[in-house]
């Protein structure tokens, strides 16, 4: 496999100073997360430099995610100060699901910002917001959802914004798409491969075949019915490679000579788990709180 993973990319480096520059003009970051990785997935380098700014956290893609652990990562989101933030939700910014939540939580900061400002004998004015996180995370997407209209590109690939644009929506909201940001000090290799597993991190940079044995190996964990459903395999124990090995005889990897391609197979697994085929999955469990314990 690649020994060395290029997690941040020279284009990414550009983002995060951009980034920051922009933080000064923004009321309110709103950090989405993928739900199924609601802790990889996170930005801390961005966070830290938050001083008044107020912070929405938005787990997105929840049709991908099973819906009990998405609970639990809200309430532990909403409850520890550790990761103190005004709200937490859940979002689909595909279907719309959340997005009236958003909208609602949003004015809230706006009303806040101009009692301020009001206070300050300052006129009132728009609320300006970020919209911040992962590559892939669904930011382009979720403007979309909340501005109309195709304003913002989107893609299924990681590294589809590029620049900073300012998106007008209504004459109250102001939002600003942001490039997805990668935190450069990813030393967790697992992280990593959770993030590329979920489309956050170019596919070319991380050995294909680890990912998606990855990526069986949570899915067995849950349970083998997707797996036996959709490519008619059954689990007998053996190693994911092995397993992956037999997707591909089944799909028809092949190459000359009979042997599987495993690269192949691997790319059809992966692609499939990212468009929603193999069912839900939450690759991160969230932390025990203290209300639940014993
Ligand atoms: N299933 C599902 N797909 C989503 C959701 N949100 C976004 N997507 C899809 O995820 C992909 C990435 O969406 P984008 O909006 O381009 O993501 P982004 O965060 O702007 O990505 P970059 O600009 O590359 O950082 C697209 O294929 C979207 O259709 C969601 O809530 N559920
Ligand atoms: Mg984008």
């Amino acid at each position: 496999m690649a020994e060395k993973i290029n997690w941040f990319p020279g284009h990414m480096a550009k983002a995060l100073r951009e980034a920051e520059e922009n933080l000064k003009l923004v009321d309110l970051v709103i950090e989405l997360r993928d739900a199924r990785i609601p802790r990889s997935s996170s930005n801390p380098s961005l966070l830290k430099l938050l001083e008044e700014q107020e912070r929405i956290i938005a787990l997105t893609k929840i049709d991908l995610a099973l819906p009990e652990e998405t609970k639990k990562w809200l309430a532990y989101l909403e409850e520890t100060s550790e990761e103190s933030c005004r709200a937490a939700l859940g979002i689909n910014a595909v279907s719309g699901r959340g997005k009236d939540k958003l909208i609602k939580l949003i004015h809230r900061v706006r009303q806040s910002v101009n009692q301020k400002r009001k206070q300050k004998g300052l006129n009132q004015r728009s609320v300006r917001a970020m919209v911040a996180g992962v590559p892939n995370s669904g930011k382009s997407t979720l403007i979309n959802l909340l501005a109309g209209g195709g304003r913002a590109k989107t893609g299924s690939r990681p590294g589809v914004t590029r620049g900073q644009q300012w998106i007008k929506v209504g004459d109250s909201i102001e939002l600003l798409d942001t490039p997805g940001l990668l935190w450069p000090d990813i030393t967790d290799k697992e992280m990593g491969y959770r993030l590329a597993i979920c489309g956050s991190v170019n596919p070319d940079v991380v050995d294909r075949e680890l990912l998606a044995c990855r990526l069986l190996d949570y899915l067995r964990e849950k349970s083998t019915q997707a797996l036996q459903q959709r490519y008619g395999v059954a689990d007998r124990g053996e190693h994911s490679y092995d397993l992956l090995a037999e997707i591909g005889r089944k799909r028809g990897c092949l190459q000359s000579g009979g042997r599987v391609d495993r690269q192949r197979a691997a790319g059809i697994v992966l692609q499939e788990f990212q468009e929603g085929k193999l069912g839900r999955l939450t690759l991160e469990k969230a932390p025990q709180q203290a209300s639940q314990e014993e």
